[in-house]
């Protein structure tokens, strides 16, 4: 793997519960770049990106709430991204909540496009994040991000997504929370949603095996989106979002031991952990050790016969 660049996101606008601007400092004490380097891998610390001036801006729709703030995050960690990627490193992203997506992903999608490779997401979260400032209702713009990735209509105060990724080269696991709106906006598009009935019935690894194919074949970059909520809330606690019935300790790991074994991995966000709803830095922690297996941790080396 090449260098990785921790980048904290303390974004704490996408959702009206405050707490994931601790997020950065959380993953700093659970260990995340010892987690790293004891893989063999070089890590630096880029320290936390920070927004200045607000702009002026105003929706449409009255129901969405801070719309400056994401705006200036989406440039901020858009600039931040691309800038790490252009220099041969793997950004992780310590969020934050889960509109920083918003601009990681507008980082990584301009590089791509600068290299002339195409963009992968897996997208791993209890919510399809599908909606736009115009149709969602709750107003929360963490919400949003996957709609304004694969160039969905509704983001005219954003800058235009570079180069949208279309809903073939979109995989989502986990997703159990879905707005009517977003539904039938997903159907629309040829998005592989692995809900969790997909994987009670055919397991985590088939379906991820098959995307990953796809990724390689492409020549693509792929950028992973971990949020907290993705996990089981009886392990994860930590997330403003918890839905029952989310992945296990096992299944979230095999994903991430997967995306080793695939060496596919460009880019990677850690969102939504509010480490103020955390017991204990359970959550930190169990993030940490995933990524640990993302980044090569396994307890021994499975003799080949086994496989
Ligand atoms: N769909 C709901 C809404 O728009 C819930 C969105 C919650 N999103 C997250 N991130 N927690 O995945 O409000
Ligand atoms: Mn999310
Ligand atoms: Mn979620
Ligand atoms: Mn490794």
């Amino acid at each position: 793997m090449p260098p990785i660049t921790l980048i904290g996101a303390p974004v704490d606008s996408g959702q009206r519960r405050p707490g994931c601007l601790m997020g950065p400092a959380a993953y700093r004490v659970a260990g995340l770049a010892r987690a790293i380097a004891a893989e063999g891998h070089l890590v630096r610390d880029y320290g936390d990106v920070a927004i200045a001036a607000l702009p002026l801006a105003d929706s449409p729709n009255p129901a969405v709430d801070q719309l400056p703030e994401t705006l200036a995050w989406t440039e901020a960690l858009s600039a931040a991204v691309a800038g790490v990627l252009a220099l041969g490193e793997c950004p992780v992203i310590m969020g934050g909540d889960h509109s920083l997506a918003l601009g990681s992903v507008a980082g990584a999608a301009r590089h791509a496009a600068a290299i002339g490779r195409p963009l992968f997401l897996l997208w791993l979260d209890a919510h399809s994040d599908f909606h736009t400032p115009l149709s969602t209702t709750s107003g929360n713009l963490h919400g949003t991000p996957l709609a304004y990735i694969n160039g969905r209509e509704g983001f005219d105060a954003f800058p235009p997504f570079p180069a949208p990724v279309p809903g073939e080269r979109i995989c989502m696991f986990g997703i159990r929370s879905v707005d009517p709106e977003e539904h039938a906006a997903m159907l629309e598009r040829d998005i592989a949603i692995n809900d969790m009935r997909v994987i009670d019935e055919r397991g985590i690894a088939a379906p991820l095996r098959e995307f990953l194919a796809r990724v390689r074949a492409e020549n693509g970059l792929l950028h992973v989106s971990l949020d907290v909520d993705f996990l089981d809330p009886a392990i994860a606690p930590a997330v403003g979002t918890t839905v029952p019935g989310g992945a296990t300790f096992r299944e979230a790991h095999l994903v991430m031991e997967l995306l080793h074994e695939s060496g596919l991995v460009s880019s990677l966000d850690l969102v939504e952990l509010n480490p103020f709803l955390d017991d204990r830095g359970m959550t930190a922690r169990l993030m940490v050790d995933l990524v640990g297996s993302l980044m090569g941790r396994k307890v021994f080396d499975r003799p080949t016969r086994a496989k």
